[in-house]
């Protein structure tokens, strides 16, 4: 991958829909005109649409519409998320796949990515429909210095990356469902799938799988989830460049992963809360032992859910699935 072209298309990209002068490029890349031409040539032929207009300068039109491990790094703002990136076009689950990798020593920050899982998972065995090229299925290996019972930390940190990028990209604020839904208007949009391999109190290596419908119409979406998930698209009518949307995830990933490995769970913990679904509301709470109702409260220090019984007894709960009523309603469950 060539640094210099990543930085011509941030260039490019930074300024949108408007020109770039050969002459500004040049002297900001420190390459001579003909070799700015000669990149926006192999540019194109990645899938590039790029408009060139004597006096004016360059612009993108339109980005690659197939995922590449170099259309991801492109552009792609980070220092160690997304350096290493390995896209396959179908695979069974890039859980899998990352899994395998960390075992061969990939790198903290390694990105498996897929444009379609043919045996895609949710937790406890559940499955997640990923069909091809309708949505971002990819997972992360971290090797973060935590204690093993910090990890699920890590699952409401990646639910703020997603909140955020939707909310800044559509101006639609998503919910989160504790611990790792992303709603909005009720409907699932994104899940996230955090998976351990740990000794005593050290982490080996944490597989953080992300699965986002971004481009699925109502009719692409299998009749077992039609009526609770959603997509990008169906709630915005419009379109949407994954490549953008991954490398704003990866970045948005990165920089909040530091602040966390650095100052610790607390801002988590706030913005969480701020995008939270049903805080303060009732929620029926399973757990393998039992099943009750009682009010969400927030979560804790450490990542747990806080619920509290009709008898004002708060519960800390690390492992349990929440559903709820509208009035009139069946049970939003799983
Ligand atoms: C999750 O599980 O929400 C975690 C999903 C993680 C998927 C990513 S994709 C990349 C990586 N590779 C994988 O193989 N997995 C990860 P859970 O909370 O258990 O939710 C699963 C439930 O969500 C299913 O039982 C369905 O009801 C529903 N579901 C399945 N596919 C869906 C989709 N595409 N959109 C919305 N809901 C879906």
């Amino acid at each position: 991958m060539s640094s210099t072209r990543n930085k011509l298309i941030q260039l490019l990209a930074e300024r949108k829909d408007e020109f770039t002068s050969g002459q500004v490029l040049s002297e900001k890349l420190q390459i001579s005109r003909s070799a700015i031409w000669k990149h926006m040539r192999e540019l194109k032929k990645d899938g590039y649409t790029i408009e060139g207009v004597s006096n004016k300068g360059y612009r993108i039109i339109d980005y690659p519409s197939k995922l590449s491990e170099n259309t991801i790094q492109w552009g792609l703002n980070t220092n160690w998320l997304g350096k290493k990136i390995i896209h396959k076009k179908s695979t069974p689950s890039t859980q899998r796949l990352a899994h395998q990798a960390a075992l061969e020593l990939a790198e903290h920050g390694t990105v498996l990515i897929a444009d379609e899982q043919t045996e895609g998972k949710g937790r406890m065995d559940r499955s997640w429909h990923s069909s091809r090229n309708k949505g971002i299925w990819m997972s992360l290996i971290l090797r973060p210095h935590i204690l093993p019972y910090l990890a699920p930390q890590l699952t409401l940190l990646a639910a703020t990356v997603i909140a955020d990028v939707i909310y800044k990209h559509t101006l639609i604020k998503p919910q989160i469902k504790w611990p790792n839904d992303i709603l909005i208007d009720q409907k699932k949009l994104a899940g996230i799938l955090t998976e351990m391999q740990a000794e005593q109190d050290k982490v080996q290596y944490i597989v953080l799988g992300i699965g986002m419908n971004i481009n699925q119409t109502i009719d692409d979406l299998p009749n077992d989830i039609k009526d609770k998930a959603t997509s990008l698209q169906i709630e915005t009518n419009k379109k949407w460049d994954l490549q953008q949307l991954i490398q704003k995830i990866l970045e948005t990933f990165e920089k909040k992963y530091e602040e966390y490995i650095i100052n610790g769970f607390p801002n988590v913990k706030t913005e969480w809360e701020d995008y939270g679904f049903r805080i303060n509301e009732s929620i029926q709470i399973t757990t393998m032992q039992s099943t009750w109702f009682g009010t969400f409260v927030g979560i804790a220090e450490d990542g747990a859910l806080l619920a509290k019984r009709k008898d004002g007894k708060i519960e800390r709960l690390y492992s349990a699935e929440i559903a709820w009523f509208n009035e009139g309603d069946e049970s939003h469950a799983k």
